[in-house]
Formats: C-alpha cells, structure tokens, sequence
C-alpha cells in the first residue's frame, strides 16, 4: 500500500489527490520507466468482465471497457478480450482517480515506450571478438549498427558458395593458388557464417562474402593463438 501510494503521489497532483481518499482506491497504481503521458492500460479483475474463450455470463472486456469510459469519463483506445482482460486509454488525472477507485479494476499501469535489447551475451568467441579492438574479452557483442552496404572479404580455404544460408549475398570468390573457389577444408565455410549467416550474424545485415581460396587441403589455424 505504501509503495502504491508514493507512486500515484508522484504521478498525479496533489490537487487531484485531495478530492479523493487514499484508502478509496482498491486498484494498484504502477509506473513505466518511459511513460507516455496521460496513456494508461486497465487490467480488471476475473469477475469484472470476460474474455472471449471464457464461457461466463458476464459481459466481455471490450462492452466494460466502453461502460467505464462513458462513466469515467476517458478514451478508450483499444480492447484485449483475448489475452489480458483489459484495455488501454487516455486519461487525464481526474479520470484516473477514478478509475483507481473503481472496485472491478486490479491495476492501471502507465503506458510506456520500450526499445529492443542490442546486446547479445553471452555471445560466441567470434562474435565478442568482432565488436572490440582490446582484450580481454567481455562475453557479449553490441549490434547497434545495421551495416547496410557492408562487404565481408573472407581469406580462408574457400567457401560452400551453395550454402542455404548465403543464398543471394555471396559474390565472386578469388582463387590465388589454383583449385577453385569452393571449400576444400570445412574451416573456410565457418568463417562467412560468423559473418554473414543467420542468426549469428555479424554485422547483421552483411550484405555479401567473397572468398580466397587454396587448392590444396590445408588444416584449420590454431584456434588457441588465432584468439590471443
Ligand atoms: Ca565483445
């Protein structure tokens, strides 16, 4: 309760809150960390309304949604009757008073702005190594950039150009020693896939792989000095 209260004390004003007991809200006030203002999710309790698969007399969320609105006096902007049971509007303060007071709500929660993580770890050797120039390593790879227009030159033994994971992006191989372009170790094919293939990728949009390539089988680089 105490937390609740230091929450909405922070949120709306105290101008608002003195038309209004504290201990008449029987719904949980919570924050975002970006919020919108004046855009609030509603999220009611079991026995105020039913979503769609709910075999109940009760009405659905989306006919209590519009019943709340009118009497609270708030847009709604859009209605869940499938995986929560609630909905989303805009208030101002005084509306969401009442909303918080309303017994058939459990919360209201600050609509909020969210951005995607463009960090992955613990990521592999070859991905935490790419995106520093100093060791040691730190087990993750940031992705913040798209490399649109990125060309990834691969000197290895050749590459299984007909991979299914290459397919459009691989250019023109070169072959400096005879013998053709295509992979004759296995070791030249791991290494565009560091680069170019999905989901692993680095950087993630890498357009296209060109090769070198050895005619004759030649063993793997030690992986131990190659990571020092
Ligand atoms: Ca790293």
């Amino acid at each position: 309760m105490n937390r609740r209260i230091s929450l909405l004390s922070a949120a709306i004003a105290a101008t608002v809150l003195s038309a209004a007991s504290m201990s008449a809200f029987s719904a949980d006030f919570r924050t975002a960390q970006n919020p919108v203002q004046g855009e609030y999710i509603v999220v009611l309790k079991n026995d105020a309304a039913r979503i769609a698969s709910e075999a109940r007399p009760n009405a659905l969320v989306s006919t209590i949604a519009r019943q709340m609105a009118a009497s609270h006096r708030m847009n709604v902007t859009q209605s869940f009757d499938h995986a929560v049971r609630g909905f989303a509007v805009k208030a101002d303060d005084a509306a969401l008073v009442r909303l918080l007071a309303d017994p058939r709500v459990a919360y209201v929660e600050e609509n909020g702005v969210m951005s995607i993580n463009a960090t992955q770890s613990p990521a592999t050797w070859g991905l935490d190594r790419v995106d520093q120039r100093a060791l040691p390593l730190n087990n993750s790879y940031v992705y913040n950039r798209t490399a649109a227009g990125v060309h990834a030159y691969i000197i290895d033994t050749g590459v299984l150009g007909t991979h299914s994971q290459f397919t459009g992006r691989m250019g023109n191989g070169f072959d400096a020693v005879g013998g053709g372009t295509t992979d004759c170790n296995g070791h030249g094919t791991h290494a565009p896939a560091l680069s170019a293939a999905p989901p692993g990728a680095w950087p993630r949009a890498s357009r296209s792989i060109r090769c070198a390539c050895w005619a004759a089988p030649v063993p793997a680089p030690p992986r131990a000095s190659s990571r020092a």
